[in-house]
């Protein structure tokens, strides 16, 4: 059965929907940024770019970086934008936008997705400048109470815990990431299980007008440990994305990996002075490696 014009939208130009891509202008390695502002950061070490396309936050750029073809997208900020962006890169490279087909099991593409984003740490251990590779993900926002993500015993147990541990009335998800992409691109990183939150403010604990339901909803972040026969889980750090890449990733068969440059620590209470540098040391860092 064709896939509806209403469920996969696609634009008078051939392009899908919101990223406004062509088939063409995916490469099998993604490099993802919140900042649209950061693109150019990435693209300004390709040897050429041969397209710059926008549409809302999605900002594009495709090109070559040391002869390798590079794509290099940002989302903006938050998993429900997450979800659009990788349910549009995989109809682009996994469904026949002429007959509206997915393609056959044999044809179906695996991407590698690198998101480069920027972080706050949870733990004193973690300075700002540092770049962290995660392993878990666990998100506290609601995409996957639509989506049947299976988990592993191992993780429904982080999750539990974590729910426990907040008072949550629902259960959050864990995702642990492609170990391969972790391996190659996250050497030498502090290796970390990062909590994905709704939010920048009262979902990481911040308190500027607004009181928290939970006051000492960071300290329970900090504090938070599950003991397994691989280790001791601890959370590391968080952001707004991680999440909710390592779970579509998984239901859709794409390797990812999100790279973090902490740029505060909630523990010390310190914000980065130069947080473009570490931003741009991982930038370059990640363009080494893909
Ligand atoms: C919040 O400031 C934003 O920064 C982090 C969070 O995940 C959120 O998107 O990532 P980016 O720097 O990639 O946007
Ligand atoms: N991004 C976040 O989401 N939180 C931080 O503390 C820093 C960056």
């Amino acid at each position: 059965m064709p896939i509806p014009e209403s469920e996969l939208i696609i634009n008078r130009d051939g392009s899908v929907y919101h990223l406004n891509l062509l088939p063409d202008h995916i490469s099998e390695t993604i490099i993802t940024v919140g900042d649209p502002e950061r693109v150019p950061l990435v693209s300004q070490h390709f040897d050429s770019i041969e397209t710059q396309i926008h549409k809302r936050e999605f900002v594009t750029h495709v090109g070559y970086y040391k002869g390798k073809r590079l794509t290099v997208i940002s989302t903006g900020m938050g998993t429900d934008n997450i979800d659009i962006l990788i349910n549009e890169l995989d109809a682009l490279v996994n469904i026949d936008f002429v007959t509206r087909e997915p393609r056959p099991l044999e044809e179906r593409i695996s991407l590698r997705i690198v998101r480069v984003g920027t972080s706050g740490a949870l733990q004193a251990d973690i300075p700002i400048g540092s770049h962290l590779v995660t392993e878990h993900a666990v998100g506290l926002d609601s995409l996957m109470q639509f989506y049947p993500l299976v988990e592993t015993g191992l993780e429904v147990e982080v999750a539990t815990g974590i729910q426990q541990s907040l008072d949550l009335a629902y259960r959050p998800y864990c995702v642990r990431g492609s170990d391969l992409l972790r391996e190659q691109l996250g050497a030498g990183m502090v290796v970390g299980n990062t909590l994905t939150c709704p939010g920048f403010y009262g979902p990481q604990g911040r308190v500027l007008r607004l009181d928290l339901r939970q006051p000492d909803l960071i300290s329970r972040f900090q504090s938070f440990r599950h003991q397994s026969a691989e280790g001791e889980f601890r959370l590391t750090n968080f952001e707004m994305e991680t999440a909710g890449y390592y779970a579509l990733g998984r239901m859709l068969g794409h390797e990812v990996v999100s790279l973090n440059a902490i740029v505060a620590n909630r523990a010390t209470g310190e914000f980065a002075t130069n947080a473009e540098a570490t931003v741009n040391d991982l930038i370059q860092k990640t363009l080494d490696r893909v």
